[in-house]
């Protein structure tokens, strides 16, 4: 038996740790060793540094990191080393270290499981327990924020509340290089997911400015794509990240027919109200039957259309609809569009619906805007993205609906985002939005490189103009 603990868990405590690389050998487990005070000190004592690990029915894991042995003497152990932590909480992801700040508590174990601090912050058991059904009803508790600081975290959030445990699990831990086990290699690879990237792209985007043409002040992405895609959650999710918690500006969920049916053009801020440089912009859902024709496509490009303008199927926007911009400037011209698409229907789009998207993808490319393609819902194609979003990149599932989308619309694949919106969650989880993030940080890249193309030419064609010979007049 080699235990629950996963190469990502186990690298996350190497870090955590801060001594180099370790190996983590299982000495003890409930579940197989019996629950009792006796077998753990037998299993477990003069052992070393440990780790203790307690998953439950909720699917949250955690647990306390100490470097010095256990033993079953009436004192408190000294180790100014040792932490709590927490894995997983309600089966997703939650990396979470509690550094010890009474390190004269750390740990204590007399005819008890694995205790640490004077709370005490985590009694694991004091008695035997049974085994009822696959649960161990543990007898210790949890009173956090002792000798461990918890950053004003209560113990419910660690233990949902209860001390009922699936499993309770004691590692050895050594200085080694462990061998790691099949790990697959990411398809895509990006700095590693931690709170640093995550401030990296915020501050990417934050302090992102369209350079290359002066009259471009915001740069406009437009977002186009089949009914409950995921557009609206889109931006919602952007705002999400910047304004710190979670927003629903953008009226989202499921309905027959679009429940967006404005063009609206949505601007963000930071978490300090200051605009940033760009602007989604949300359109009616794609439909069989009530679709964009070529001339409501190239206004939307072309920027002629006005914020708020209802779409309406039974009638064609033109130059005398109320509002219509009649001379749009550099600012008001969409400088690149995202095609969002549902990963879990994306297979199954009809052939009208694909021809529409191909109609506008056509005008789009004639006018040499970036294209890209959002996949959003990408946590309904795979367990394991769904509990934790950071494996997004190394889930071959997730790699096959990358590549099919690249060749639906013919767009590289290195222009194919996978997504996984803001819409069950009651608070911010750093994965959301760094996955988020990144698809975001490279339309700006693009939209910036298309602008700088787009004066480039201006300029060339200004040159040649002005060396036009002047015509030959016969005398
Ligand atoms: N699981 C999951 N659900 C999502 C995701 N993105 C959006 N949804 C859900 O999908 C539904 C449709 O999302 P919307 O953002 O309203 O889609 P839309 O493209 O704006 O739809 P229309 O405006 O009607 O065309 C909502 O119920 C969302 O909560 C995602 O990444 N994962
Ligand atoms: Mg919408």
């Amino acid at each position: 038996m080699t235990g629950r603990l996963t190469e990502k868990d186990m690298d996350q405590l190497e870090k955590w740790i801060n001594t180099g690389p370790k190996s983590f050998t299982l000495l003890y487990a409930i579940s197989r060793d019996g629950c009792s005070p006796e077998s753990f000190h037998r299993k477990c004592d003069n052992q070393g540094p440990t780790v203790t690990v307690i998953h439950n029915q909720q699917g949250s894991i955690f647990g306390g990191y100490t470097r010095v042995s256990w033993q079953n003497v009436d004192q408190y152990f000294q180790d100014n080393t040792a932490f709590l932590f927490q894995l997983q909480f309600n089966d997703k992801t939650s990396y979470r270290k509690f550094p010890v700040v009474d390190a004269s508590c750390a740990t204590f174990s007399y005819t008890t499981g694995p205790t640490f601090g004077d709370g005490p912050d985590l009694r694991t058991f004091t008695s035997v327990v049974y085994n009822s059904g696959g649960n161990f009803a543990l007898n210790g508790c949890m009173n956090v924020g002792c000798s461990y600081d918890v950053q004003e975290i209560h113990s419910d959030q660690i233990n949902n509340g209860n001390m009922n445990a699936t499993e309770l699990e004691v590692y050895k831990v050594t200085d080694d290089q462990r061998e790691k086990k099949n790990i697959p290699k990411p398809w895509r690879n990006t700095s590693d997911w931690n709170r640093k990237f995550l401030e990296e792209l915020k501050s990417d985007i934050a302090t992102f400015k369209p350079n290359a043409d002066p009259e471009v002040t915001a740069t406009r992405i437009l977002m186009i794509g089949p009914v409950g895609a995921g557009k609206s959650s889109f931006y919602n999710t952007i705002d999400t990240v910047f304004r710190g918690r979670i927003t629903q500006l953008a009226c989202s969920g499921s309905a027959e027919k679009s429940l967006t049916t404005n063009y609206t053009t949505y601007t963000l801020n930071d978490h300090h109200g200051t605009p940033l440089h760009f602007r989604l912009c949300g359109t009616r859902g794609m439909e069989e039957q009530a679709d964009l024709n070529d001339t409501e496509c190239n206004y939307l490009l072309s920027g002629n259309v006005p914020n708020h303008y209802k779409f309406d199927p039974n009638y064609q926007i033109s130059s005398r609809t109320r509002g219509f911009i009649h001379r749009p400037t550099a600012n008001d011209r969409v400088h690149c569009v995202v095609f969002v698409l549902d990963a879990t229907t994306m297979d199954v789009l009809s052939t009208d619906l694909l021809e529409n998207m191909k109609v506008f993808q056509r005008l789009a490319k004639a006018k040499e805007i970036p294209q890209t393609i959002v996949l959003a819902k990408v946590d309904r194609l795979c367990k394991d993205v769904k509990k934790d979003i950071s494996f997004v990149h190394t889930s071959q599932i997730v790699e096959q609906h990358v590549d099919k989308a690249s060749n639906l619309l013919g767009l590289p694949r290195a222009n194919v985002f996978p997504l996984k919106n803001y819409e069950n969650e009651v608070q911010l989880d750093d994965n959301i939005s760094i996955l988020a993030l990144l698809s975001l940080r490279q339309m700006l890249y693009f939209s910036e490189d298309y602008t700088s193309i787009r004066l480039e030419k201006q300029r060339a064609e200004a040159e040649l103009a002005r060396w036009k010979l002047p015509e030959c007049r016969i005398i």
